[in-house]
């Protein structure tokens, strides 16, 4: 008996070292320890030699030995099908992965973060705020008349009327809840989409993006507004480029100006896109009302600042000779994907 169990041992520590790769190696391992004339049965058959009152625990130790040469044997089965599947599929481990397709930036988010980066790069830093707005912030503090056409159901997206809520029409929100905050002085650019009512073709859409800047500080001029402006201009579209101001109005600013830069596209000789007048206009500015300053808690007779707005659509479509500004809403991955920049 004593022998036996050595022996059935020794068995369990050449199972244990078995190393079986291939098929054949597989077969051969298990004739030997499960086939009908294996060792497994011949142990089994030594059951009839070894006394009743040591039976049992024979027995078990058979079944364990049992348990051990199958597990044994299904495990290697399992990893050589698997192998065998790799083979079979033509599996070449060693090739490189499928490529991941890397998105590209919409060109709106290009030259928005074009323009912010500029600004950035003057002391100025981003201020952001809500899309739907009430009518305070959006209108009133902005010393918009009662009978502004702006605040007709018609030209803006109203959400809820009394008390009234809308869908934002310029960014400049952001920068009357700025100043209600009252830390002074501010130098803030305030990129984000804006809502109006207009009907939707090729040139405007009724929504569209923004860059509006603020600047209050005590002694702020108009000669500063200039400078500012000019150097931006300068730095988005290049050093050639020259600026115009236009005198304009605008109810929130005094006194307010229109900039135009000098045509980009044909250097200022005049073609298609300037209309033949060597000029495009790009944006609306002047120095800020002081009844918006005092709107906002603001010491008008102290502070002094200018502020000026522009749409992003516009500039995107000359910089990517884009003719259709619904392109930028659509999101047909064909256009989109043109747009290859990681900036
Ligand atoms: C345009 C003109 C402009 C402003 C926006 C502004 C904001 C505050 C106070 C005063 Cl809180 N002004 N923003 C000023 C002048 C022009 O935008 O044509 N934008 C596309």
């Amino acid at each position: 008996m004593d022998e036996l169990l050595q022996q059935i041992e020794a068995y369990r520590k050449e199972i244990e070292e078995y190393k079986i790769s291939g098929s054949q190696q597989l077969e051969e391992f298990r004739i030997k320890f499960l086939g009908s004339k294996g060792l497994t049965k011949s142990l089994f058959a030594e059951m009839k030699n070894v006394p009743n009152e040591k039976k049992k625990e024979f027995g078990q130790v058979l079944n364990d030995f049992k348990q051990l040469a199958e597990d044994k044997f299904e495990n290697a089965k399992q990893s050589a099908a698997l192998s065998q599947q790799s083979v079979k599929e033509n599996l070449d481990l060693s090739l490189p992965g499928d490529t991941i397709q890397i998105g590209s930036r919409h060109p709106i988010t290009l030259v928005r973060n074009r323009i912010i980066s500029i600004f950035q790069r003057l002391g100025f830093s981003v201020a952001d705020g809500p899309e739907i707005e009430d009518d305070w912030h959006n209108f009133t503090a902005l010393n918009l008349p009662e009978n502004h056409p702006a605040r007709d159901m018609q030209d803006t997206f109203y959400i809820h009327q009394n008390p009234d809520w809308l869908l934002r029409t310029h960014t400049s929100n952001v920068q009357i809840r700025e100043m209600e905050k009252g830390k002074l002085p501010i130098r803030i650019i305030c990129p984000g989409r804006v809502y109006r009512n207009e009907t939707i073709s090729a040139r405007s859409h009724c929504f569209f993006h923004q860059v509006e800047g603020l600047y209050i500080d005590e002694n702020v001029s108009f000669a500063d507004l200039k400078q500012t402006l000019y150097f931006f201009v300068q730095e988005m579209f290049g050093k050639d480029v020259k600026v115009r101001f236009r005198p304009s109005y605008f109810p929130f600013t005094e006194p307010s100006a229109e900039m135009d830069i000098s045509c980009f596209i044909c250097g200022g000789k005049g073609c298609r896109i300037c209309k033949h007048t060597g000029w495009v206009e790009i944006l609306g500015c002047g120095m800020v009302h002081p009844k918006v300053l005092e709107n906002c808690g603001i010491d008008s007779n102290k502070y002094t600042g200018y502020a000026f707005g522009m749409g992003i659509e516009r500039p995107a479509l000359l910089l990517y000779d884009v003719n259709d500004i619904r392109l930028f809403s659509e999101n047909d991955a064909r256009f989109l994907k043109q747009f290859n920049s990681a900036v």
